[in-house]
């Protein structure tokens, strides 16, 4: 080994040892149905470059990034407009990580990689429960005749896991139907996060459970680097107690969504992006 320190393009604080590690991050930068602007594809490398700002120590959880049994796999190659073919490897990666006993952690990308990702799951754990923050219900039957969206997602997810197994907070946009099927098919908390949360973490507790993170669930002041902005959202104090809120809860698999940095010159989305996700790997690893 050589002298002196170097800052890797991974994740701060992880390590390459594979068979190691308990928590596995994967970037999957899938950007093929986003509306409103373009530009989630760079969102992994973003979270990763401005997490290495931040301490590997997190002082609200007593832990260090350099003692978590975390491996950061890199970006998976995907083949730009082939979306079904994106979203198998991804399903794919998921499973494989699945299978070898570990928890996966992926990085967005747009919003539909939560879709095959949480089909490996639900495969693994069938009466898996999971919650879903963001500011949009993502729960359209189509979105301009596509049936695989990012405005479709949640949707499908619902299908997939049935008997309202889906509990969204701090949604502040959706239509009409949107709305007529999460009162039927999900539990929608919306505008805020913490306080909702915390009233069904006993339901919740002896389920496994999947957490997925559209980070335009804060307000844009906080976090303008997303696709699809919208006013009125939380703030990142809050987010932050969201996470710590599910530190106790049986997690088998987390996402984090829809970072985009092109629209986000100070980076501020990317990194509170990976604040979240050093303490989702802290948690994560000390269980
Ligand atoms: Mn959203």
């Amino acid at each position: 080994m050589l002298d002196g320190s170097y800052r890797a393009a991974a994740f701060l604080g992880a390590n390459n040892d594979y068979a190691a590690a308990r928590v596995i991050l994967i970037g999957a930068g899938l950007d093929a149905t986003v509306c409103f602007r373009a530009g989630t594809r760079e969102g992994p490398r973003a979270v990763r470059y401005f997490s290495h700002c931040l301490e590997e120590y997190s002082m609200r959880l007593d832990r260090d990034l350099r003692e978590a049994a975390f491996c950061d796999l890199g970006d998976l190659s995907l083949p730009f407009g082939g979306v079904e073919t994106a979203l198998s490897h991804i399903g794919q990666a998921a499973g494989r990580v699945l299978s070898d006993g570990k928890i996966p952690v992926f990085l967005g990308g747009e919003h539909l990689i939560t879709l095959p990702v949480v089909t490996a799951v639900h495969s693994r754990y069938p009466d898996l429960v999971v919650l879903h923050l963001d500011a949009h219900a993502d729960l359209r039957d189509e979105y301009l005749g596509a049936a695989f969206s990012h405005a479709t997602v949640i949707r499908r997810v619902a299908e997939l896991l049935g008997g309202r197994r889906v509990y969204q907070f701090g949604i502040r946009s959706a239509d009409e139907r949107e709305l007529e099927f999460a009162g039927v098919n999900t539990r929608l908390y919306p505008y805020t996060v913490i306080e909702p949360l915390t009233a069904v973490y006993n339901e919740i507790l002896a389920s496994p459970v999947y957490v997925t993170l559209d980070i335009d669930v804060v307000d844009p002041a906080y976090a303008p680097g997303v696709g699809t902005p919208e006013p009125g959202g939380i703030g990142s104090a809050e987010l932050m107690e969201a996470v710590y809120a599910l530190k106790g809860l049986n997690l088998v698999g987390f996402d984090l969504v829809e970072v985009n940095p092109v629209y986000d010159p100070g980076g501020l989305a990317p990194l509170l992006a990976a604040k979240v996700i050093r303490e989702v790997v802290l948690i994560l690893s000390a269980r």
